[in-house]
């Protein structure tokens, strides 16, 4: 598998499109794209364009809890469509629901089962030319997509991943600085090898991230020590008033294509505003608006290829509406028609 990319340079390559269009003109296509999916040649020949092969990951693990909490995220993701819309789209949509390897349950230990299987699950679908999209019930998940992008890939030169991380939380703590006992507010740290090094190492693929390739976004809610680690680190950091503000993450994204290639785009649900609807027990005040998320997608697309991304921490037992869940499921189709697969852009 990983040695045909060669065989698809005949087919139309994203990039490609997108480079040839001026500022602003793939995000005014995607607006009218959903509004006029169907209508006129043109319309259906620019599906056909940017439809994309998608790994549709599951891991529906919460602290080592299967289905409940933000663990039921995923199922009711896919339950209220997920694959559906994004067929509905054009996209053509592969499934893989991820599980530990071991019958014991403890959170470290299955946490890290889990993000192997996603590391390897989503580095055979990056080999077979697919954006693997990942619904996870905790935000660490994304280590086993970043394993899965700084080892999936078979260019040469080998590219060099990055991150987006959008949260309402910093994920900054590490064991030492932690007050809560939640792995889970450690993604981040992990990510840049700040903790957990003997765990991620097993995970394929696996390399600690440098700080400056990650663009944390909307982030409020952090402690003390986590607070004073993220200001001291090398992550840019957009706090809600500058994610709000498109220049201001025009700028943080610029900074991040000059050190990267392709980018991960991490979504953890809470980083919205709770008016939507609480995306989980730990949702903040002074979030972002759907469309605010939008934006700064469109604008990481607009200079940066998305070769993957997660969408995390969607509890739906905050939601009885289905407000979050409508919001979680925009996002998603927003993020497969951006997405591109480095096999063909490279
Ligand atoms: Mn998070």
């Amino acid at each position: 598998m990983r040695g045909s990319s060669s065989a698809r340079t005949s087919r139309p390559r994203p990039s490609e499109i997108t480079a040839r269009l001026p500022d602003g003109a793939l995000a005014e296509l995607m607006r009218r794209q959903r509004a006029d999916w169907t209508l006129r040649e043109g319309s259906a020949r620019l599906s056909r364009v940017m439809s994309t092969a998608v790994a549709l990951l599951r891991a529906p693990y919460d602290s080592g809890h299967r289905g409940i909490r933000m663990g039921a995220g995923p199922e009711a993701l896919v339950a209220a469509g997920a694959t559906d819309r994004l067929r509905a789209r054009g996209h053509d949509v592969r499934e893989h629901e991820v599980e530990p390897t071991s019958p014991w349950r403890a959170e470290l230990r299955t946490a890290f089962e889990l993000h192997r299987q996603i590391a390897t699950t989503a580095a055979a679908a990056l080999a077979d030319g697919r954006v693997p999209l990942l619904l996870a019930g905790n935000c660490s998940g994304t280590i086993g997509m970043l394993a899965a992008l700084q080892a999936g890939l078979t260019t040469t030169p080998r590219l060099r991943v990055g991150l987006v991380w959008f949260d309402a939380h910093g994920d900054f703590n590490t064991p030492d600085i932690d007050p809560w006992g939640f792995l889970d507010g450690q993604g981040l740290a992990m990510a840049v090898g700040r903790c957990w090094q003997a765990l991620t190492s097993t995970v394929p693929g696996f390399a600690p991230l440098p700080e400056q390739r990650v663009l944390l976004v909307g982030a409020r809610a952090l402690d003390d020590a986590e607070e004073s680690a993220l200001r001291t680190s090398r992550v840019t950091w957009l706090p809600p008033a500058p994610a709000r503000d498109r220049d201001a993450v025009r700028a943080g994204v610029e900074q991040l294509a000059a050190d990267i290639d392709v980018v991960h785009v991490h979504v953890d649900l809470d980083v919205h505003d709770p008016s939507i609807a609480p995306a989980n027990s730990y949702a903040e005040p002074d979030g972002l608006t759907a469309e605010q998320v939008h934006d700064a997608v469109q604008q990481v697309a607009s200079q940066l290829p998305i070769a993957s991304a997660t969408l995390a921490s969607y509890d739906p037992s905050y939601d009885p509406a289905g407000r979050m869940r409508d919001t979680a499921l925009d996002l998603l189709t927003l993020l497969a028609n951006l997405a591109t697969s480095p096999q063909q852009t490279a």
